[in-house]
């Protein structure tokens, strides 16, 4: 019977369509930055859909949210979940599909009266994406135990916000303790963001492992001066630093090769004024790769230069980490599960590492994790064109609802 047994595509579609009025933006894509209104509207539908099933639902002290079907026998948790914040210019799949996803698997058994032996759980994570609060994964980096609990509340948004009172003022404080995750096996399904599913024709991602991350923030100050009278070499020009070091970025993205990458998402000078030289630049460089060493040395360099540019520019650069996370690999024998019920069900599979961050590598600290990935259309994502096929949303979950059974029994 369990074999046979399928979720509702449909059901979960509409779920996803339901999520997405929640902060929608023009272009039918989602602006649900963690913590803010927009987010606290999707948690509370989500909370509401969780209730509905009859899960046990706990909120933690950083605005985790867990919701828990009891099984035949008390234990670890057998758990699906991701995110439901998104970037400010988002999609509707990003994160939404592994929490919709777990809720359809919820509904499924539920209709089929199964009951598991372990406790099955679909949870979401705060401020998975990192765009208004650094690090990202900071929800799961805590419920995991990695990150102190006080840290987390103090941690500063971009827009100047402290985490804890946003978190409070959204109705998201809870009272569940942290870092006792008490987690079996955890499983996410989630959109690849990246173009490799559908160039080469496969339905099902088994997400080998997420490659290494680094961000970091360079705050330039030079000195402003008039943009006419000022001579160039007489110049401390902090927007030209900027300049030079996103530009050198990219050609280190180049030269180190491999699958790194290197991006500059962030980027502010002041006073931002067409006949001002600029005397202060805010910029971040976001850094990947699969490859832990390589990452290294594209930090380094990407350090030296910046002091070389601070040196002949004559402007001070200082930095912050913002975010720094090693490449992690998942659980060898569920990426195993991911494939051999993808091709039991006669779905395309390939093995592939992570590009993006994921709650999941967090959760790989504690219990067996793995992801399924579903394709992304012209891979992609952090964009409101972000698009996935029902179809393939639907195959996803049902290699979700498969896996979950087999963790559970
Ligand atoms: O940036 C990331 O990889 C993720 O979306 N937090
Ligand atoms: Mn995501
Ligand atoms: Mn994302
Ligand atoms: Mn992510």
């Amino acid at each position: 019977m369990q074999n046979n047994l399928r979720i509702n595509g449909e059901r979960l579609s509409w779920r996803l369509a339901e999520l997405a009025t929640k902060g929608a933006i023009e272009g039918g894509g989602v602006a649900r930055l963690a913590l803010s209104d927009a987010d606290r509207q999707g948690r509370d539908l989500v909370v509401s859909w969780m209730k509905e099933l009859g899960l046990a639902v706990t909120i933690d002290g950083v605005g985790n949210v867990v919701g828990v079907r009891a099984g035949r026998e008390d234990g670890p948790l057998v758990m699906a979940g991701s995110h439901i914040d998104t970037v400010a210019t988002g999609g509707r799949y990003d994160g939404n599909l592994g929490v919709m996803a777990g809720l359809e698997v919820i509904a499924t058994l539920n209709e089929a009266g199964i009951v598991t032996r372990r406790p099955l759980a679909v949870a979401f994570f705060t401020n998975e994406e990192g765009s208004r609060f650094q690090p990202d994964m900071l929800g799961s980096l805590v419920y995991v135990g990695d990150l102190p609990l006080t840290q987390a509340l103090a941690t500063p948004a971009i827009d100047g916000a402290r985490l804890g009172d946003e978190l409070t003022r959204i109705g998201y404080a809870g009272p569940a303790p942290v870092g006792k995750p008490g987690v079996h096996s955890y499983v996410e399904l989630h959109v690849e963001q990246g173009p490799v599913l559908e160039a080469e024709g496969f339905t099902i991602g088994a997400v080998e492992g997420v490659q290494g991350i680094s961000w970091t923030e360079f705050t330039i100050s030079g000195q402003s001066n008039h943009a006419g009278t000022t001579p160039m070499r007489l110049r401390h020009d902090a927007g030209y630093a900027a300049a030079e070091i996103a530009t050198f970025a990219r050609r280190l993205a180049r030269e180190i090769g491999g699958n790194q990458v290197a991006t500059v998402g962030a980027l502010t000078l002041s006073p931002n004024l067409v006949n001002v030289v600029a005397d202060r630049a805010l910029m971040t460089v976001d850094l990947r790769n699969t490859d832990e060493a390589r990452l290294q040395e594209a930090e380094k360099r990407l350090f030296a230069f910046a002091d070389e540019i601070a040196a002949s520019e004559g402007v001070e650069i200082t930095r912050r980490t913002l975010a720094r996370f090693e490449p992690v690999a998942f659980s060898a024998p569920l990426v195993a599960r991911v494939e051999a019920i993808a091709r039991e069900f006669d779905l395309p599979v390939k093995r592939l590492p992570s590009g993006a961050g994921h709650d999941a590598q967090m959760l790989a600290r504690v219990c067996p994790a793995c992801m399924i990935f579903v394709p992304s259309v012209k891979g992609i994502s952090h964009n409101v064109k972000e698009y996935t096929a029902p179809d393939d949303l639907t195959a996803g979950a049902d290699v979700l609802l498969r896996l979950l059974l087999e963790m559970a029994e």
